[in-house]
């Protein structure tokens, strides 16, 4: 056996870790950090030995799978194509369409491929029952983006590596290793923050590790954090502590954002909030006063009844203290290849509420509806009820809020195809699932991540093992079904345009499109360039230039965008809502991706990772000792789990993390059967949403806890 060693990049978070990996050819034998990649360093986390897991995983699909009764049959890959494209043309016929639905899972950003063949996909496609994984994450931030910059992907990035003050809001980096802030390594970055002399203050209703990294933690209660935005703008603007120079000429909307926040003085808002008015008034004078400060909110920022407005105040704040788009504070990366220019070309630079969701009327954003729709749209009859269902790397049954309602109504479709590596809780669903390759097994360049990186990096990487034989790149699969749905539709004049676009992509392929992309990208890279430096390029830190490339009408930043501030009413109506007697909010495990890395036998083994932790308090008064099984109840459904009791959660607070509940009828997931949880989305609800954006409120469901039966 001869063993040679291969350089890719590991596609599991955001983070981009550089990685060496030895195989004999066909297998990957093992993986460790590239020492040698200028931007990681040699970083990794326990997640990346998975890789090798994923691609040998003996229940990975490897070959087009039929569904029998409840069985599934293979099928090879023409009979499959063929079957789901007249079945889905078939079905719009019948039902326009609209009546088909596309959902896009996460892993379809960790792709270049997917990523460029997706939007030819969709067009092929033409429904607008779109929906993706951004509506139970990100989107409040792309909103406000939008809203204020003039494009959804005009994403600040927090400059961690220079500021001296960061303010962590709803995230938790230590464990997720950042997001919307590509960051490898990112625990040592927060500690070279602390032995610079800056502070890092984390505001979380849970101690979490990246609190125990901090100088202070600030124990929120849930959805109090608009709240405490707001009020500590009042307490910026009205002590005269903003830097409005940095603004003049180049922002609209200050007076109405002063205006706005003067009813959230600290003391009006400390209940809420759950912080004493002079610890908020405290926070905001230090991070006003800091040489440079930045604030970085995600998940549990986003993902909860005001995401849309907290997403658009981190903005403010970092804005009026004069942080937006200077070094230490936020500024955007400038990646070689030029995603916020590609995807303005394409006309995709975000859209918002053009049009609404059938039932309930949600916003569409970006062309998208929210997920938390999803089950509404298929089990609600009448025109435009949705019939049948793509999904694409995606999980929603485990990922999306009242999963438990989505994993009922799925049966009810006419028709649905998966293209997915595993046969799991959504994808046995399916009539037909039709298998891809995985990270290693392709060419990689993050040319998402690297657009949302801390530092401006590249790094082109080949495939390091060959796919199993029979299985496609996943934007073959899309570049093919595609084209095959175009024509069973009947080549509709209408779309002759993204299929010849589609044809030309599927003739180039990603590696030559990319390269074109590199070529015209700042940078002037190319893949060759690339390939020259196979550990990646370091080019440099972030550098000003957001406000050089707004694209609001009048090329001005957006303080005040009206949506986002009449949506304040509704801060300020909450501040006297009573709390629930116990909220459930997220979290993740370090051994734990999302819904889908169960079924590596290294990551589940050790204590269960689906617990639920309750502080003492909250224990004792309802009799409940640590390792109890408990049964967790809200309106939507309810679940029993181990408790584990701990004083890192804030009392009237529970949390227990997503992904779990496997070992379901029908799943191929023979590892994580043994190592079941149970899914938090059989208790989240899918009427909860941040009405602004219609994104997911996972955080803050209000639960009763008692004893198992
Ligand atoms: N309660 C609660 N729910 C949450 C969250 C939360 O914090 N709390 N977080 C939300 C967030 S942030 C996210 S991003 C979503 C994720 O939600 P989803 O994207 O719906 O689910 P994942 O668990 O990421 O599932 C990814 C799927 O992609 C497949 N896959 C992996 N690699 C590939 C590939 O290369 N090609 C193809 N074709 N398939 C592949 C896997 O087998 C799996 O089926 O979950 C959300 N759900
Ligand atoms: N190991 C691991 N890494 C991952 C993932 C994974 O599953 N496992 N998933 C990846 C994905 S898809 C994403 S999007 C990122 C997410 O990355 P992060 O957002 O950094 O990760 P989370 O752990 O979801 O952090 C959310 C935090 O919000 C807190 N929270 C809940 N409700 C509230 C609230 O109302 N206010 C405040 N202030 N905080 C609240 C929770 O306690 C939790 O600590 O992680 C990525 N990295
Ligand atoms: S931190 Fe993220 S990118 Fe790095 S090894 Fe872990 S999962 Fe992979
Ligand atoms: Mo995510």
């Amino acid at each position: 056996m001869t063993v040679s060693t291969r350089l890719h990049t590991c596609v599991l978070c955001e983070a981009v870790c550089g990685i060496v990996l030895e195989t004999d050819g066909e297998r990957i034998l093992s993986v460790r950090g590239d020492r040698n990649d200028p931007f990681s360093a040699g970083h990794i986390c326990p997640k990346a030995a998975a890789l090798v897991d994923v691609v040998v995983d003996p229940d990975r699909v490897r070959t087009p799978l039929r569904r029998v009764g409840d069985r599934f049959e293979p099928v090879s890959w023409d009979a499959a194509l063929g079957e789901a494209a007249e079945r889905i043309a078939d079905v719009q016929r019948r039902h326009g369409g609209s009546s088909v639905a596309l959902y896009l899972g996460n892993p379809t950003v960790h792709s270049h491929g997917a990523l460029l063949a997706v939007p030819f996909f969709s067009r092929l496609l033409g429904s607008r029952s779109r929906f993706s994984a951004t509506s139970v994450d990100q989107l409040p931030q792309q909103l406000a983006a939008y809203e204020m910059f003039g494009h959804q992907l005009l994403l600040p990035v927090p400059d961690i590596d220079r500021t001296r003050f960061l303010l962590v809001v709803g995230a938790n980096p230590a464990v997720s290793n950042g997001s919307l802030m590509t960051a490898p390594g990112v625990a040592e970055r927060l500690r070279q923050l602390r032995a610079r002399g800056g502070r890092l203050v984390v505001v979380d209703p849970r101690r979490t590790e990246t609190a125990a990294l901090a100088d202070d933690h600030v124990a929120v209660r849930p959805g109090g954090d608009a709240a405490l935005l707001a009020s500590m703008l009042h307490v910026i603007l009205g002590e005269g502590l903003d830097r409005p120079a940095a603004l003049t000429d180049r922002a609209t909307g200050l007076d109405e954002v002063r205006a706005a926040v003067r009813p959230f003085a600290p003391e009006r808002v400390a209940t809420r909030v759950g912080v004493e008015a002079e610890r908020i008034r405290d926070l905001a004078r230090d991070f006003a006063r800091a040489e440079s400060a930045v604030c970085h909110a995600r998940v549990g920022a986003c993902t909860q009844p005001f995401g849309g407005v907290v997403a658009w105040l981190v903005n403010v704040l970092d804005a009026v203290t004069g942080n937006l788009d200077r070094p230490g504070g936020a500024m955007i990366s400038t990646p070689a290849a030029d995603l916020v220019a590609l995807t303005r070309r394409i006309g995709a630079q975000g859209s918002f509420d053009r049009y609404r969701s059938r039932v309930r009327g949600l916003p569409e954003f970006g062309g998208e509806l929210p997920a938390a729709a999803l089950a509404e749209e298929i089990d609600t009859p009448g025109a435009g009820q949705v019939r049948a269902l793509v999904t694409f790397a995606g999980n929603p049954v485990l990922s999306s809020p009242n999963g438990a309602r989505l994993e009922r109504a799925l049966p009810g479709l006419e028709f649905m195809v998966s293209i997915d590596i595993y046969r799991n809780e959504t994808t046995r669903h399916a009539n037909l699932i039709l298998p891809t390759s995985f990270g290693p097994e392709r060419d990689h360049h993050d040319l998402a991540f690297y657009a949302l990186a801390v530092r401006n990096a590249a790094r082109y990487v080949e495939a390091a093992v060959p796919p199993p034989p029979g299985v496609r790149h996943d934007w073959q699969v899309l570049a093919d079904l595609g084209l095959r749905i175009h024509h069973a539709q009947g080549g509709r004049r209408r779309k002759a345009g993204p299929a010849l676009l589609m044809r030309v992509f599927r003739a180039l392929g990603p590696r030559r499109t990319l390269d074109l992309l590199l070529r015209l990208g700042p940078h002037r890279l190319s893949v060759k360039k690339l390939l020259a430096r196979p550990h990646g390029i370091d080019l440099g830190p972030l550098r000003p230039g957001l406000l050089g490339r707004l694209e609001t009408p009048d090329r001005k930043v957006r303080l005040a965008p009206p949506r986002h501030l009449s949506d304040l009413a509704r801060v300020l109506t909450d501040l006297d809502a009573p709390p629930p007697a116990l909220a459930l909010v997220g979290r993740r495990g370090l051994r734990s991706n999302n819904s889908w890395l169960h079924n590596s036998a290294r990551l589940v083994k050790g204590p269960p990772g689906c617990t639920l932790l309750m502080h003492p308090d909250d224990a004792i008064a309802r009799g409940l000792a640590d390792g109890a099984e408990v049964r967790v109840r809200s309106r939507a459904g309810e679940v029993v789990v181990p408790l584990r009791v701990t004083a890192e959660m804030a009392p009237g607070v529970v949390s227990l993390p997503h992904g779990w509940g496997h070992g379901r009828l029908g799943a191929a997931l023979a590892v994580a059967a043994e190592h079941p949880g149970a899914s938090v989305n059989d208790l989240t609800d899918e009427e909860r949403v941040d009405p602004l954006s219609g994104t997911a409120a996972f955080n803050g469901v209000p639960v009763e806890v008692g004893p198992a039966p």
